[in-house]
């Protein structure tokens, strides 16, 4: 009879036990005409097995076993037992399966366009890419090999990690913001009119007019305060037509919204989103430590520096722009930051802060989108913020115009100009007439927060299977 379905954590409660279980052939090997091993996998423990000739089994069936190839699923009978010497290539050290019985679910064919032990090693270069092939040592797979290949690049150990990693992200952006009284909703992906005003849209046919792919939830979100639900949240698609080929850039990606009422000031907001991410950041030290190392190590990453609750370095865009000035930039007081600046900006915060994450505040207010609060110290900067992992963008946030007048306004001013009466966008604009409170919010891009607590080379590492200008498939 025996366990089925054994669960090969639980080895040392089955030794001397028959079980069955499923797993995958990491490698197989005739050793002689009477003896084969096997490397099998299970979740992510692997273990060894063994197929001795005898008179039960023949010696047909040790070579069948032997020559079973890498990446196949099979069913395995066997009896678990007890090893004198550790065995080094397996994660279960202490107990191999002499296996009874076998079977083949699927067979993978040979060779296999990738292997697993590739993908789980670091993306080359772009110099280590070039010279691809040279020298002895094995070389690096790109990150294109990866992705056409990507179910069995998927398998690899650091991949799991990292989407579970982005499964907790997720989760706890849920878990905070629900326990403060956020609701999840789940605005429409098909719009009239562009959402963020800018020309980066996917157009598409509705039938027998335009529509749009929303490039964020903005409209609905605050569509929603004018509807009474005082704080909102969604997790969503976000569709971007940015002919952007760098390495932070995706088509496609997740945003993690919110938005709420405030009562005083939107630095109330401001100081939800930084309880949130010290909240997320705190339990992915806690709940994903090991996934987390796993990944680090294959980087070489340092650990990301975590300022302490209610000191989240919160820095005025004219400070920031003052700090890159004296670090011998040369920038106006309205300019918009460059990626390297940007960058440039999170060493120096680092130093002067010992933290990886901050927030600038009041950015100018001919950079933002035209929803943007107009500051009332200053009409040329604007009550928006950006927070920043380890110097780079990872969310972006402002109070609203709540009047519908200054809101339409604004529009026409807007470079490009947004038309407040076109279709899709009135609605919107109409929408703060009959009453709405001051509100406020923020958008994460939620691949960026992985890769950058992460610290990993390129965004499309976080993306199961990445959109960008280049790709649509798998
Ligand atoms: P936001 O949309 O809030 O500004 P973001 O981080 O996506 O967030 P972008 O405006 O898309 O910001 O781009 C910010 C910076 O990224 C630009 O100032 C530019 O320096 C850089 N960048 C964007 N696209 C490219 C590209 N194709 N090549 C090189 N750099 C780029
Ligand atoms: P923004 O356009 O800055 O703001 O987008 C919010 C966040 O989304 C992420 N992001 C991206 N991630 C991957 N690929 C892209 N092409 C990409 N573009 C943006 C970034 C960015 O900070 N409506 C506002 C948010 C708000 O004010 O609430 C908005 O969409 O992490």
């Amino acid at each position: 009879t025996g366990t089925r379905r054994a669960d090969l954590a639980q080895a040392a409660e089955l030794e001397d036990k028959e079980i069955t279980f499923r797993c995958w052939v990491e490698n197989a090997r005739v050793q002689s005409a009477k003896l084969a091993f096997l490397n099998l996998r299970q979740n992510l423990n692997t273990v060894q097995a063994v197929v001795a000739a005898s008179e039960k089994l023949s010696k047909q069936m040790v070579k069948f076993c032997g020559s079973i190839s890498t990446e196949s699923t099979i069913v395995v009978t066997g009896l678990v037992k007890r090893v004198k010497e550790p065995i080094k290539s397996a994660s279960i050290k202490d107990y191999e399966i002499h296996i009874q019985k076998l079977f083949i679910e699927s067979k993978a064919e040979v060779p296999l366009p990738l292997q697993v032990e590739d993908a789980e090693r670091p993306l080359p270069t772009a110099e280590e890419e070039q010279k691809e092939g040279e020298g002895d040592e094995r070389p690096l797979v790109s990150l294109n090999t990866r992705l056409n290949n990507r179910t069995i690049d998927l398998r690899a150990k650091i991949n799991q990690s990292i989407f579970v990693i982005k499964s907790g992200v997720c989760a706890l952006f849920q878990e905070f913001l629900s326990k403060k009284g956020f609701v999840l909703v789940h605005t429409p992906k098909i719009l009239g009119a562009a959402s963020e005003g800018g020309a980066n849209v996917f157009e598409l046919k509705y039938f027998d007019r335009p529509a749009y792919l929303a490039q964020s939830p903005q409209f609905y979100k605050q569509m929603l305060i004018a509807s009474r639900f005082q704080k909102v949240m969604e997790i969503g698609p976000v569709f971007r037509a940015e002919n952007s080929n760098t390495a932070r850039h995706l088509t496609e990606f997740t945003g993690l919204d919110l938005e709420m009422e405030f009562q005083e000031n939107y630095h109330e907001v401001m100081g939800v989103l930084e309880e949130l991410m010290l909240f997320i950041f705190g339990e992915l030290n806690a709940r994903y430590k090991k996934e987390t190392e796993l990944v680090r190590g294959v980087y070489h990453v340092d650990a990301f520096k975590l300022p302490s609750a209610g000191n989240v370095p919160r820095i005025p865009f004219k400070e920031g722009i003052a700090m890159l000035r004296e670090a011998g930039e040369e920038l106006n007081d309205y300019d918009d930051l460059t990626t390297p600046q940007e960058k440039l900006l999170g060493k120096l915060v680092l130093q002067k802060y010992n933290s990886d994450f901050y927030t600038l505040d009041q950015f100018p207010l001919a950079i933002r989108p035209a929803y943007t609060m107009p500051s009332p110290a200053d009409p040329q900067l604007s009550n928006s913020y950006d927070m920043f992992m380890r110097g780079q963008e990872i969310c972006s946030g402002a109070q609203r115009i709540h009047d519908s007048n200054l809101l339409a306004s604004q529009m026409r001013k807007h470079d490009p100009p947004i038309d407040p009466e076109s279709a899709g966008t009135k609605d919107y604009v109409d929408c703060f007439k009959f009453g709405c409170p001051p509100h406020a919010g923020g958008g994460f891009g939620l691949e960026r927060i992985v890769q950058f607590w992460l610290g990993l080379p390129n965004i499309r590492m976080c993306s199961l299977f990445p959109r960008d200008p280049q790709r649509v498939v798998p």
